[in-house]
C-alpha cells in the first residue's frame, strides 16, 4: 500500500492543481512586485504588471531569473519579507563564482519539511524508522532540510552530518538506522569502508535511502542497491529554490514528482529561452509559489531534465522530472561533442569489473581538445595480468568511444587513487580553463 504524506495535495486532480497554482502565483508575483525593487524593475522593463498575472498560462510573461541576478543582488537584495521575519540562512558556493545567500521564514521552513516528509513518506518512512543524516550540516542545504522532513514524519533523526566514515558506520550498526541520506557517491564510500572494516549488509538494519544533491545513473543505484542491501531513492532540489525536496521518486522509481503546489516547473530551451512542450528535453526552470522570503520566479537552474506527465502507479498526480542528465555547466564540449559525465558512469557500471569512480580529465594540446578517463579497477582485477589489463582497457575504450562519439584515453588506475569525497563527487578536471 502506497503511503502519502498528503494525500489532498499529492493526488490533487489536474483542474485542482492549476487552480491553486494560478492563485498562488498571482499573490507571489504581486508580493514580489511590491516588495523587491530589483524584480519590479525587471517586470516594469519587460512590460509586465501584477495585474498581467492570471494564471499559470501567464508565465511565460515574466522574466526569467539567473544566477547572476542573486549574486548582483547579493546578500538580501532578492528577500521579500524583512529581515526580522527571517529565521533561517543558508548559502551555496557552487564550484564557480560568488556564494548566493536565501533565507526562509518559518513558514518557509515549515513547507520545506513537508517537502521533504512527503519524500520519506514515499520512500516508506514512518515514525517507527531511524533516520541517520549523512549530509553536511551547516549553509548546504542538505543536511538540515532532510533533518527537519525526518523530524515531521516523527522518524528517530541522528543527525551525524559528514565525517569519520569508521564511525558513521559503528553508528549505522548500533544505533539501528533504518533510513539514510547522503550523496550517491558517499553511499557508496560507505559500502565500500564497510567491507574494509568486515561488517556486511546483514550486520544493518538500513532498508531505504534517499540519494541526490548531484547527478547519479540507474547503474549505480544498482551498485548502491546491492552494496548496502536497502531501496534506493532519488531526491532532487537546489538551495535557489528551497533545498532538498523540490522533487522526490515514488516507489515506481520512473522518475521525480515535483511538489507542484509550491513549485511550478518549466522546461525552455537554454539557448532561445522558449517554453517546450511537456516530454521535450530541455533547462529547467522553477518559479516558487508559496515560498515567503526568498520566492524566486522562473528561475533557471541550468540542470537538463525532461518533464512528464503520466499516470503513475503510486496514485500520485504531481508532475514527474527525469533524472537530470547533468547541468548544462557541468556538460563538457570535448571537440565540439557534448559529453555528460554521467554517461561515462553508465557505461563503465554496465561492464562491470571496474570500481565505481572515474574522474575525466580534460586538457588542450596543440589546440585539440584530449578526453582521458582514469577508471578504478576493482580489487580483483588488479591481481590480473598485464594482458587482461590491456585487454580490460580495450573494452572500455570501445565502449565509451562509441557511447560519447569522441575518442578518449582509457587509463586504469589502482583501487583507492581517485579521492572519495564525503559530499559531491568531483567527476571532472577540466584543465582548459
Ligand atoms: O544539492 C540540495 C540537495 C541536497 C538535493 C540533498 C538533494 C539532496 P545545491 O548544493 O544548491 O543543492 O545543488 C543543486 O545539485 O541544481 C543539480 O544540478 C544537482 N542535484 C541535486 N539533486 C540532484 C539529483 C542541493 N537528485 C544542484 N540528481 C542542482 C541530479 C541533482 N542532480
Amino acid at each position: 500500500m502506497e503511503k502519502y504524506w498528503n494525500k489532498n495535495m499529492e493526488c490533487a486532480t489536474r483542474d485542482e492543481m492549476r487552480a491553486l497554482q494560478s492563485f498562488r502565483l498571482s499573490q507571489t508575483v504581486r508580493r514580489v512586485y511590491e516588495n523587491v525593487p530589483y524584480y519590479r524593475e525587471r517586470m516594469e522593463k519587460a512590460g509586465v504588471t501584477p495585474d498581467d498575472i492570471h494564471s499559470v498560462d501567464d508565465l511565460k510573461k515574466l522574466p526569467f531569473t539567473m544566477k547572476q541576478d542573486l549574486r548582483d543582488t547579493y546578500p538580501y537584495g532578492l528577500f521579500a519579507v524583512p529581515m526580522d521575519q527571517v529565521v533561517r540562512l543558508h548559502a551555496s558556493s557552487g564550484t564557480t563564482g560568488k556564494q548566493i545567500v536565501v533565507g526562509y521564514t518559518q513558514n518557509d521552513l515549515d513547507v520545506w519539511a513537508e517537502c521533504c516528509a512527503r519524500a520519506l513518506t514515499a520512500a516508506g518512512a514512518d515514525n517507527k524508522d531511524f533516520m541517520h543524516v549523512s549530509y553536511g550540516y551547516g549553509l548546504f542545504t542538505g543536511g538540515l532540510g532532510l533533518h527537519g522532513g525526518a523530524e515531521k514524519v516523527g522518524m528517530t533523526v541522528i543527525p551525524v552530518s559528514t565525517g569519520n566514515t569508521n564511525r558513521q558506520i559503528n553508528i549505522i550498526k548500533d544505533f539501528g538506522s533504518t533510513f539514510i541520506c547522503c550523496t550517491p557517491s558517499y553511499a557508496l564510500y560507505l559500502a565500500e569502508t564497510m567491507e574494509e572494516m568486515g561488517i556486511t549488509k546483514d550486520d544493518i538494519k538500513l532498508k531505504a535511502g534517499l540519494f541526490g544533491a548531484e547527478p547519479w545513473t540507474e547503474e549505480m543505484r544498482q551498485e548502491i542497491e546491492s552494496k548496502l542491501g536497502l531501496k534506493a531513492f532519488d531526491i532532487y532540489g537546489l538551495t535557489e529554490i528551497i533545498g532538498p525536496g523540490v522533487a522526490f521518486e515514488c516507489s515506481e522509481q520512473t522518475g521525480m514528482h515535483i511538489n507542484e503546489d509550491n513549485f511550478i516547473a518549466e522546461t525552455i530551451d537554454p539557448d532561445t529561452g522558449e517554453v517546450l512542450p511537456e516530454g521535450e528535453q530541455g533547462e529547467i526552470v522553477f518559479t516558487c509559489i508559496t515560498k515567503e522570503a526568498f520566492p524566486l520566479l522562473r528561475y533557471r537552474t541550468r540542470d537538463i531534465g525532461i518533464l512528464k506527465r503520466e499516470k503513475c502507479s503510486c496514485g500520485r498526480t504531481l508532475i514527474k522530472m527525469m533524472k537530470p542528465a547533468g547541468r548544462s555547466d557541468d556538460m563538457l564540449i570535448i571537440r565540439g561533442v557534448n559529453v555528460f559525465p554521467s554517461q561515462v558512469e553508465s557505461v563503465l557500471l554496465q561492464l562491470g569489473n571496474t570500481a565505481p569512480y572515474y574522474q575525466l580529465i580534460v586538457d588542450r594540446v596543440d589546440n585539440t581538445d584530449t578526453l582521458e578517463i582514469q577508471v578504478e579497477i576493482s580489487p580483483e582485477m588488479f591481481s590480473d595480468t598485464v594482458k587482461s589489463l590491456e585487454d580490460q582497457e580495450k573494452i572500455i575504450k570501445n565502449a565509451i568511444d562509441s557511447t560519447l562519439g569522441i575518442s578518449a584515453k582509457i587509463r586504469l588506475v589502482e583501487p583507492k587513487t581517485i579521492q572519495r569525497t564525503e559530499g559531491k563527487a568531483v567527476r571532472v578536471i577540466d584543465k582548459r580553463k
